[in-house]
Parts: C-alpha cells; structure tokens; sequence
C-alpha cells in the first residue's frame, strides 16, 4: 500500500535536507578548521617576544609590544567561537536553482508511482512555490518538508464526505445503490461485503443481478448469497439489467428491506452498448447513490475510465479496492485530484471484513 510513492517522496526529503544542510555544513568546517590556524600562529608569534624578554635593558619596549602582539593574536581564537554560532542560521531559505533539479526528478519519480502527469505537476508547482516562499528551521529540515508534503496531500485527495450509514437510515426505504465500474475492479465482491458492513448496522439488503453479460457472474453473486444469506433476484444472461434492479426493487419495498445493491456488468468501459444499459438503468431505477468501484493498481487508466463513466452516468462517490495488492500507490492521488467524489470506503482484501472506511488521516500516515 503506497510503497513506491512513500520511498520516492522519502528520497525527495532526504536529498532536499541534504542540500539545505549543505552550505551550512561547508561554513561549520571552515570555522572549525579556522582558529586552528590562528591559533598556530598565534602561538608562535606569541612566542618570539618571550624569547625577547630575557636581556634586561629591552624589558621596556618588550613589554609594550607583548600585550600589543597578545591582543592582536588571541582576538581572533576568541572570536571562533562566535563565528561557528553565526554561520548556524536558524533558518534557510532556498533558491529555485537550489531545488530544481530534485524538483524534476520528483516528477519523474510521481509518475513511476502511479500518479498521473497532472497530478504530479501540481504536486511539484505547490511544492516548489510553498517551499520557495517558506522559512525554513534549520534544526528540523526534515520534518519541515515531510510536513509541507503532507498538506499537500491532503488538499490533493479532500473531498467532501459521505456518511453511508446515515444517509441511508435518513432516507426513504429502500436506499438504491448502483455498482458501476470496469470489469474485474470488485463490484461483486464489494457488494458482499458492503452488505456484511450494513448489517452490522441494523440493515438489511437484497441484491440485483443486473450483471446479465459476464458468464458466471450471476452465480458468483449466488454463491455469496448463500454464504450471506442475502435474497437475490436474478433474471438469465441476456435479461434487461433494468428489469432485473426493477424487480429488485419492488421485492425489497415489499419485504421491507432497507438497501437495493444492483450488481452491474463492466465490459470495456469504452463500450456503448454497455453506457447505453447503465443509462437506461440509472433511469428506471433512480439510485440514491452511484458508486464507481475502481482498483488501485489500474494506476493512470482508472482516472481516465472513472471520467467516462462520470460523463456518461454521473458518479456520486467511489470505491477503491485492492489497496492491499497496490505497490505504488499514485492511483488514489491522481483520481482524486481529478475528480473530487467522496471516497466512502476502501477495500483491503479479499475477506468479508476487508471494506475500511476512507480515513485520510491514516492514509497520509502511511504515505509520509
Ligand atoms: N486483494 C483484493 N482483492 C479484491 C478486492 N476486492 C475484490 N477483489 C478480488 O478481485 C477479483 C474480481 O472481483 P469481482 O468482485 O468479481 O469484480 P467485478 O468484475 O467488478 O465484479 C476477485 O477475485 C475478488 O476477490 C480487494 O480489496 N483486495
Ligand atoms: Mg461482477
């Protein structure tokens, strides 16, 4: 989960507190290795009127001169220390030119983790601009930066939020919840396992197999009715998909249930035919809520679909899954910077249990 993008902007920290650190590095060993060679001098120059002292009839003008050489040597072994204190700023501030080639390799960096050219661009102007602008406590470059980084972030990937549960248990039975979303992204197993997490709730849901495309599909929502013990209604393959959430609909205000999950097919999200299906179901049905189920580790190709089916259906919120499965990591920055949709959970596995609510707090955590 989010390994690439940590390791690359953990690289981008370490060089860039290297480089701020450095001329202050070059100034210290300067102002070390400086009254070492004053203070040689010094010694030696303070030595040659002692060895003056000894005839008698010199004492006078010796002991004039003395004081004068010590004053005039020793002042500035005195002075060094004051000097190491003064290269230590307490603060830096950098220069574009100080920060442009990390800069460019940050970007590059970006998009081998999976975030997509425009977010990476703006994660790059923001924090150049931010950093340019910032003073800089020299004692904690690091943090420093680790801390602009994660404002960035968060801006990036802020949205507004979704309660689920209580919209749901706020509005009228039943709530109607469509699954749209590219083929093996995970509606059908998040259906199942949004269903565990409702119940836990006090609420009850039936299923639409409106999947009426992908050969086995209608079983493998079976299957997990069965082990759920949740209704299902299904037509065969072929069947409308909009008659098949219809009937579903109708079961649950007759049996009272709360939420309406219509499993829907994902063909190649460029399809008409399929757009065309989702249109007519978003139509007869009336979703409460539209889900795009997407998987993290589609990398850039997920904001491109979640755009088609934004324009085509209109998206209320998203899903992510496989988080578990994702090394890089750029996948959920990119999305949400292009499309702010609330992101009402996250999946994390393959288990039941493994639909987490999106906590952008934990996941800036793991990121920086
Ligand atoms: N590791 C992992 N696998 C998942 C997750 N969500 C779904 N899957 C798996 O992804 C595969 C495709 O899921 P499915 O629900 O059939 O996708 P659909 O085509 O969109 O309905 C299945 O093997 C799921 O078990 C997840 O969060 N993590
Ligand atoms: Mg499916």
């Amino acid at each position: 989960m989010f390994d690439l993008l940590k390791k690359k902007l953990s690289n981008f920290v370490d060089k860039l507190s290297r480089k701020a650190k450095a001329p202050e590095q070059e100034k210290l060993e300067q102002a070390k290795q400086a009254p070492k060679q004053i203070s040689k001098q010094a010694v030696q120059q303070a030595q040659e009127p002692t060895t003056l002292q000894k005839p008698e009839h010199k004492k006078e003008t010796i002991s004039v001169e003395k004081p004068l050489l010590e004053k005039r040597e020793i002042k500035p072994e005195l002075k060094a220390p004051s000097k190491i204190k003064a290269v230590f700023r307490k603060e830096i501030t950098l220069k574009e030119s100080d920060i442009a080639d990390m800069l460019f390799e940050l970007e590059l960096s970006l998009l081998e983790a999976d975030v997509n050219e425009s977010t990476a661009k703006h994660f790059c102007e923001e924090i150049k601009k931010r950093l340019l602008a910032d003073k800089i406590p020299a004692k904690d470059v690091e943090s420093f930066v680790k801390k602009r980084i994660k404002e960035i972030l968060r801006e990036l990937m802020q949205t507004e939020q979704i309660d689920l549960i209580s919209m749901i248990k706020s509005s009228e039975k039943p709530f109607k919840i469509l699954f749209l979303g590219p083929n093996g992204a995970g509606k059908t197993t998040t259906i199942a396992k949004l269903t565990v997490l409702l119940r836990e709730q006090g609420l009850s849901s039936i299923w639409a197999a409106s999947d009426t495309f992908r050969a086995a599909s209608i079983e493998q929502l079976e299957e997990h009715a069965k082990r759920l013990n949740v209704r299902l209604v299904k037509h065969n393959y072929g069947a409308d998909p909009a008659a098949v959430a219809f009937d579903a609909i109708s079961a649950a205000k007759n049996s009272n249930i709360d939420v309406v999950m219509i499993d829907t097919a994902g063909r190649q999200e460029t399809n008409r035919n399929l757009i065309e299906e989702l249109k007519k179901i978003a139509r007869v049905v009336n979703p409460n809520l539209k889900i795009f189920v997407g998987e993290a580790f589609a990398g850039k190709n997920l904001v491109e679909q979640a755009k088609q089916f934004d324009d085509a259906i209109g998206i209320d919120a998203f899903i992510i899954t496989k988080l578990d499965t994702d090394a890089k990591g750029g996948t959920m920055l990119s999305l949400l910077h292009e499309i702010k949709k609330p992101v009402v959970f996250i999946g994390t596995g393959q288990a039941y249990k493994d639909l987490q609510p999106f906590n952008i707090d934990e996941i800036l955590e793991r990121i920086v």
